[in-house]
């Protein structure tokens, strides 16, 4: 079974308290844990674990690294050889180095991002209960966010976007969904949309010129939640740097937008279509890319792609 889903993103923010109230009021996530340093650990109302967001006081506001989950604990020894045998070293960090967490496989990916996997976080469960639960939490503040779906990671050029894409089909077993070619007959992949359940992407990488993160995303049921999201936003002066709108790559409604230190966040509704892994690989050309991106304008927009975290 391998990866289940996209566990936890870690990230540096320059004002803590700040954070903690875009996060809590504006996102409508929880602190669920608080240690000494400053940091944060936030969850949304529809996950079970502990958190899926880490905030760390900074000078910078920098992408740290991100998690995921896997199904069984012995998956963590399987994807040990397999990434070893790949060329990569790995290292186990005891259970508790990463908080309330089991044992987890840390590494780098070959795209220069620090990666890790773990089989066990500390439960809490969803704000709703999970015994005749309210479709909703009735107390839940700002736009709701459900969960963290998906992050979009930011790679040195396409050669690096091909071997990271090529990494995560081989050694962790995720599908290929949509990809952006570029160069002569198409030949070269300057992003990839990666799945290992049956929602569009799980990941993402595109090629930029330096290793980051572009953003990482919450997911809302559908398009009249992004609406709201955006009224919200407004309501508190969040900059937004792409109002509500439709993927083409994906099929996804969207919003981009910035929280206090500068980081990229995506709310990303609907389900897409199903990916399942023998659906055929969606292409978006080299002079549709924009489309793909932006389907209703399909116009280039520059700091898009440029800018990141
Ligand atoms: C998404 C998505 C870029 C495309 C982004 C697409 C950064 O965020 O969720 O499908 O070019
Ligand atoms: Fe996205």
């Amino acid at each position: 079974m391998g990866i289940m889903r996209l566990g936890h993103v870690d990230i540096n923010v320059l004002n803590i308290e700040e954070s903690r109230t875009y996060y809590e009021e504006i996102m409508g996530l929880t602190v669920t844990r608080e240690d000494k340093d400053g940091t944060l650990y936030l969850k949304c109302w529809d996950e079970w674990d502990k958190y899926s967001l880490v905030l760390r006081p900074s000078e910078e506001a920098t992408f740290n690294k991100i998690a995921y989950k896997v199904k069984n604990d012995s998956d963590l020894d399987d994807l040990k050889i397999k990434v070893e045998n790949y060329g990569i070293e790995t290292k186990f960090l005891e259970a508790g180095v990463v908080t309330d967490c089991g044992r987890v496989l840390s590494f780098t990916l070959p795209s220069g991002h620090s990666f890790q996997l773990y089989a066990q976080k500390e439960f809490i469960g969803k704000d709703t209960g999970d015994t005749n639960p309210a479709p909703w939490p009735f107390k839940g503040k700002g736009i709701k966010a459900h969960w963290i779906d998906h992050a979009l990671l930011m790679c040195q050029g396409p050669e690096a976007v091909m071997e990271v894409t090529k990494f995560f089909i081989d050694i962790f077993d995720f599908t290929l969904t949509e990809q952006v070619t570029v160069g002569p007959d198409g030949c070269l992949q300057a992003a990839t949309w990666l799945t290992c359940s049956s929602t569009p992407h799980d990941i993402a990488f595109v090629a930029g010129e330096e290793v980051g993160m572009h953003h990482f995303a919450f997911f809302l049921d559908g398009w009249n939640d992004i609406l709201r999201a955006a009224d919200v936003m407004a309501m508190h002066n969040v900059k937004i740097d792409v109002t509500p709108q439709r993927h083409g790559i994906t099929r996804g409604e969207t919003i981009y937008f910035f929280d206090p230190s500068g980081h990229r966040l995506e709310t990303f509704a609907g389900l897409g279509y199903l990916a399942q892994p023998d659906m055929p690989v969606i292409t978006w050309t080299e002079d549709e890319l924009w489309r793909g991106i932006f389907y209703h304008t399909g116009i280039e927009n520059g700091a898009f792609t440029t800018a990141y975290t």
